[in-house]
Formats: structure tokens, sequence, C-alpha cells
């Protein structure tokens, strides 16, 4: 069983020594245990300090495309090394690594193919009231669209195993944490959390520069995610509210109407008459959305189906580049397979 620990990373040469310092080279109920950074397009020495410090494999973007792209594309290069179990956590140490024994038992005992991390928010002394009812509020959403119990739905700190993994097709641009979850509770994922101890606060957020940024991004990226895949519900309970709406100027029409003054209230028929219109567009959008979420559920399945094809045919992760490898011995799969160590060497310069 082999167990790859996968951290993005975005500019981050100051934490990731510190990081990698607690992670563990042996976990028990796996064989083998590597490291994996995905370094997306830092202009810092975040890929010279990972190979300093052991990191095993290295996935470079060439430029800056975000967190939940640099997790898919982590996750598909972790797969395809040979992962049985991938483990995320985030280079600023925030998630303590004596607890990833702790984070893949479910997985291990097969008892889950997904675990969260819970970083038991309540307790967390530098997250604000704010953030906290922010926290709780947005996971309770993800809860309800994903048909989940996941406590913490913003955590980075989780284990997938190769199933899970296979399965997951992040499409956000921004975050993977709340879709990853709705996606497993709609897929055949088993998910579960455990609580996780985390260490003290490393540095400033580079995902949410204020309080404004995080309330925003998070509650457009909730809204977005759940009409993806609940469209029926969203459009037809915006359909109903409209309609309803709409009886008021119908209503008061209609009263004008029967005591002889209909003439005198035209006004209330029209604006009655263009709320009933957005009723039915916002009902017939529902239907669309409905009939595109099937569409996706296929692609999913086709993507999935790919993957697995790929690993089959032994298909080398893409903007892989190997990290610190033991003298003499080249990479055995990736775009580089077979490289000899001087060649990795210039690569390195
Ligand atoms: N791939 C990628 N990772 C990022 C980016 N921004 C932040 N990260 C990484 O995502 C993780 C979480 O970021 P962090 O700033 O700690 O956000 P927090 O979750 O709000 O504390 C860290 O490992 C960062 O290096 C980005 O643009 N791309
Ligand atoms: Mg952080």
């Amino acid at each position: 069983m082999k167990l790859i620990i996968q951290i993005p990373c975005w500019n981050e040469e100051e934490q990731l020594p510190g990081t990698l310092r607690d992670l563990p080279r042996e976990v028990p109920g796996f064989d083998v245990v590597e490291w994996l950074i995905i370094d997306d397009g830092s202009t810092d020495r975040t890929i010279e300090v990972a190979r300093d410090e052991g990191v095993d494999h290295i996935v470079r973007l060439t430029n800056n495309k975000g967190l939940a792209a640099g997790f898919q594309a982590g996750l598909d290069a972790c797969l395809k090394l040979g992962a049985d179990v991938i483990v995320n956590t985030d280079a600023d140490n925030q998630y303590s690594a004596l607890d990833i024994p702790t984070l893949v038992e479910p997985i291990v005992a097969g008892r889950a193919d997904m675990v969260v991390g819970d970083r038991e928010t309540d307790s967390i002394e530098h997250f604000s009231p704010l953030k906290k009812r922010l926290q709780k509020l947005g996971s309770g959403v993800v809860r309800a669209a994903s048909g989940t119990d996941v406590p913490d739905t913003t955590s980075g700190f989780r284990a997938y195993n190769r199933e899970a993994a296979l399965q997951i097709a992040v499409v956000s641009k921004y975050t993977y944490t709340l879709e990853t979850i709705i996606q497993a509770g709609k897929l055949t994922v088993a998910l579960t959390h455990v609580p996780i101890r985390t260490n003290a606060k490393t540095r400033e957020s580079k995902l949410f520069p204020s309080m404004g940024a995080y309330v925003r991004r998070n509650a457009v990226a909730i809204t977005r995610i759940y009409a993806q895949y609940e469209p029926l519900k969203v459009f037809s309970m915006m359909a109903l509210a409209t309609f309803v709406l709409s009886l008021i100027p119908f209503t008061r029409f209609l009263v004008a109407y029967l005591s002889g003054d209909g003439a005198g209230h035209v006004q209330s028929l029209i604006f009655g008459a263009v709320l009933f219109n957005a009723a039915v567009v916002l009902g017939a959008l529902g239907i669309l959305g409905d009939v595109l979420y099937s569409q996706r559920v296929i692609a999913q399945r086709t993507f999935e189906k790919i993957r697995r094809i790929e690993l089959e045919l032994k298909i080398p992760p893409s903007h892989y580049e190997p990290g610190a490898q033991p003298t003499g011995q080249g990479p055995t799969t990736g775009a580089n397979a077979g490289q000899k160590t001087e060649d990795r060497e210039a690569v390195r310069l």
C-alpha cells in the first residue's frame, strides 16, 4: 500500500520546511509513504526548498492557476504515481501532521473512501466569531446539498482512497473543498470525518486577503455549487417565490375589477403578468438545469472510465518533475521516466 501526501503550494518557501519536517515517513497500514508538492507557478524558491527537504514528487504548473486546479492536478499525478491513498494538507502547517494516521485509519480499516479532518472550528482561537458563524452557515448549506454530515466542510486536511480520487472531478476554479464534498455525497464515495488537531497560525491566509473577500467568495462559491448540483430545487423555489409575489398585484387588480374599477388598475395587471412571466422563465431554467445535470453525471462517469484506462495504460502524469531522489536512481514513472540523475540535476539548475 502506497500513501502519497500532497501539498498545494503557491510561494511557500518560508512555510514549507516547517510543514515538511513534521510529515511522517511511516504510517500504519502503508509500506511506502511519499510526499508530493504541487507548485502553482510560484515565483519564489518553493521548488528548491521542497527538493532540499526531500520531497519525492513535484507537479509544476507553469503559471498560477488557483488552488482548485492545483488540487486536481495533484490528485491526478498521485493516482498515476500509484498511490492507494492520497492525503492532502496545507503548506502553512495549519493541520497537525501527527494526525495523518488518524485521518487515514477509516480508509485503511475499509470503513470509508474519503475522510475529512474536522478542526472543530469552535475551539480555534485565531478564527474570529464572524468566521466561525460563516463556517457554520456555509457548512450547513454544503451538508444539505451533499446529504452528508461533515462538520468542517472547508477543511483542507483530507484523505482519499483510489476509488474516491478516481471519481472526483473538480470544475470550480476557486474552491475544491466544497465541491469535492458535494460530489462525494452524490457519487459512490463513502465519506466520513475525524477530529484532528491544528497548529498555531504561521501566516495570514493567501486564499482570503480579508474577511470581506472570505464572505464574498464563499457566498458566491456556495450559491454556484448549489445551483449546479441542485438546479431543479434552486430554480423551482425561486419560481414559486416569484409566482406568489405575482399573486399580490393580480389580486389587487381582481378586487378592483370586481368592484367595477378594473380600468384604473391596469398597472397592477401588467406588473402581475411580468412577475408571472419571470416565474415561468425561472421554472424553465430549473428544468434546463436538471437536464444539464444529468449530462454532467454522464460526463463524470465517462471521465472516471477514461482515468481508469489512463492508469491501465500507465500514462505519465502531466507537469511532473521528480523531486529529491537517492543518487543514481531514476524515476520509474512520469514524464522524466528513465532519465539519469545527472540529467535531473541539470533540470534542477
Ligand atoms: N495551487 C495553489 N495553491 C494555493 C494557492 N493559494 C494558496 N494555495 C495553497 O493552499 C493552501 C491553503 O492556503 P492558505 O493561504 O493557508 O489558506 P487558508 O486555508 O485560508 O489558511 C496552502 O497550501 C497554499 O499554499 C493558489 O493560488 N494555488
Ligand atoms: Mg492556512
